[in-house]
């Protein structure tokens, strides 16, 4: 459980965000401002009131969303989150880095696509895809025709969420991403329900 601050105040998320809208976050009885954290940036946010930068963060844990259970969807998965903050910090940086994530992931390389998107912690804010490592772009069953993966949220930390922490948005800037482990492991595996990782059928956990 964490707070309503940790989990979207410090991250440029104001009280009237539809993030925090109990249609999508459950809130939990210990408290008017206690749920049950919707993004994994909470751990990144503590970090940053303890450290200064230059600093690098690998946030990985569960996360829970007020979401109707489907084959794609569940009220609780994981994410991890990568935040970089240095001098001079660059978009084509944080391209290279999910190049190379990618080229550890499917083991060799492939190219990458951005999509502008909106998060309120990052801007400019993306999604990036990755070419499809299974039909190489050409189109498939796991891309849906597509060529490409949506693998993940990223952007250019925003210069509020690094106010909020006193760091000077004028000396240091950053990167950030964000991912659902649970859709990773279904692109990386073929697992086409994500319910599979939550039934206990020791036949599917068997396999890893
Ligand atoms: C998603 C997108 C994202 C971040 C997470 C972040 C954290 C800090 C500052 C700025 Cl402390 N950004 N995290 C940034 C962009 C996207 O996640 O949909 N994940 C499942």
């Amino acid at each position: 459980i964490e707070t309503e601050d940790y989990n979207l105040a410090g991250l440029n998320t104001p009280a009237d965000h539809a993030a925090r809208d109990e249609q999508d976050t459950f809130y939990t009885n210990a408290g008017p401002h206690v749920l049950l954290r919707s993004q994994t940036s909470t751990m990144q946010i503590r970090a940053l009131e303890k450290m200064r930068p230059p600093l690098r963060i690998i946030a990985p844990g569960r996360v829970y969303r007020n979401e109707e259970v489907n084959a794609r969807k569940y009220p609780l998965f994981h994410q991890v989150e990568g935040l970089l903050i240095d001098r001079h910090v660059t978009f084509g940086q944080l391209r290279g880095t999910l190049e190379e994530f990618y080229r550890l992931l499917f083991g060799r390389e492939l190219k990458t696509r951005f999509r502008p998107d909106f998060f309120p912690f990052t801007e400019p804010s993306a999604e990036a895809d990755c070419q499809c490592p299974f039909c190489s772009g050409a189109g498939c069953r796991t891309c849906g025709q597509r060529g490409w993966l949506e693998m993940l949220g990223c952007g250019m930390v925003d210069p509020n969420v690094l106010k909020a922490v006193n760091i000077d948005p004028g000396e240091w800037s950053g990167f950030a991403f964000g991912m659902g482990v649970e859709r990773i492991a279904m692109l990386k595996y073929g697992v086409n329900d994500i319910r599979n990782f939550y039934n206990n059928d020791i036949r599917f956990l068997e396999q890893f």
